[in-house]
């Protein structure tokens, strides 16, 4: 399996985010990742590679080209309005809801955060756009390395900030570009006629649903946390089929806080079902371990040994897959359970 590492993932460092009426140091931490990499590197999975430059097209192809242009400059922007803000992360506050006009620009720098957010737990840093970017790169590299023919089955895109939240124009949930989504949209231009995304992060993919939600082309199914108590709240319910041309290619699998493996795994079968049915030809794995009993922001119960299940039960599918990194915010033991889905993929 090669593993496109993102190289540069620490410059996304964000201080703090707003969660439960508090300011609070991020969960999202450089840290996830190098536990990872600790992880995999003493168990000798993978083979590691550095991606090349992101493919700035592909991006925009996936991403509207004025949120890459804001994503890329509002840092600069940021610092233009006063350079004590270099202490600070940009932090979104206003958002343009119900009733208000979606067809206009305001050139206020907070409402255009506003514009293209939909939470305060995101903050987006000095690095934020190097960082995103060398891991979209990371998640097209490992599309373009499983679609040679002659290459690996498997490739990895060992990158964060996670991607799965972010839509066409739009950050939050930790996410800025929507790796999944690039992995797909890759897989489609490397020839594959129909791709299937199978998310299996705690948290609804609502980015990556809404990007596909009307083409056919492309099946998204998620596994997650009941939104009517589950971040992210207002999207990933299970009437939500898919329009027009994607009728019936988005797959929604909603399950109670505090569900076990037992359970989940229920679920599982219920979206493997629906991709066999689909018949791929590649498929794009959004893999969070927030699913993790001890995670500190979500409410499954799967343990460290049963990622080993997972991954041996997604490698049956015999599919061309790419791994995309998602959620999971027990620190140290991120590490093992990753690990752990590719090492039982593995075999
Ligand atoms: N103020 C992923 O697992 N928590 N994202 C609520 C909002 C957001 C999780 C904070 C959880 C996002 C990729
Ligand atoms: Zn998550």
């Amino acid at each position: 399996m090669l593993i496109f590492h993102n190289p540069v993932h620490g410059k996304h460092d964000g201080r703090q985010e707003m969660f439960r009426g508090r300011l609070v140091p991020c969960h999202e931490t450089p840290a996830r990742l190098e536990y990872v990499l600790d992880a995999l590197r003493e168990r000798g999975i993978g083979t590691l590679r550095a991606p090349a430059a992101p493919d700035l097209d592909l991006i925009r192809r996936v991403h509207s080209p004025r949120y890459v242009d804001f994503l890329q400059r509002a840092w600069a922007d940021w610092i233009a309005l006063d350079p004590a803000n270099a202490e600070l992360d940009i932090l979104p506050s206003v958002w343009p809801v119900r009733g208000f006009r979606h067809d206009i620009s305001p050139s206020n720098f907070a409402a255009r955060v506003g514009l293209f957010s939909f939470d305060s737990g995101s903050p987006l840093t000095a690095g934020t756009w190097e960082a995103a970017a060398a891991g979209a790169a990371c998640a097209i590299d490992a599309a373009r390395a499983v679609s040679s023919g002659h290459g690996p089955r498997t490739a990895m895109a060992l990158t964060r900030p996670p991607g799965h939240h972010a839509g066409a124009d739009f950050f939050g949930g930790y996410c800025f570009l929507n790796n999944a989504a690039l992995a797909a949209q890759a897989l489609r231009e490397a020839g594959a006629e129909r791709v299937a995304v199978l998310d299996i992060d705690y948290h609804h993919g609502n980015g990556t649903q809404s990007l596909f939600y009307e083409r056919g082309d492309v099946l998204t199914v998620s596994v997650h946390g009941d939104p009517t108590t589950e971040y992210p709240f207002f999207l990933g319910y299970a009437d939500e089929p898919g329009q027009g041309a994607g009728l019936g290619a988005n797959l929604n699998l909603p399950l109670a806080a505090g569900t076990d493996f037992a359970g989940w795994t229920e679920a599982l079968e219920q979206g493997l079902a629906a991709i066999g049915r689909f018949k791929p030809d590649a498929l794009v794995i959004a893999l969070g371990v927030d699913t993790y009993e001890g995670d500190p922001i979500s409410k499954f119960k799967l343990r460290s040994a049963d990622y080993l299940r997972v991954g041996a039960r997604l490698a049956r599918l015999g599919l061309p897959a790419v791994f995309t990194m998602e959620g999971g915010y027990a620190v140290a033991e991120v590490g093992v359970n990753v690990a752990n889905v590719l090492e039982g993929y593995a075999g």
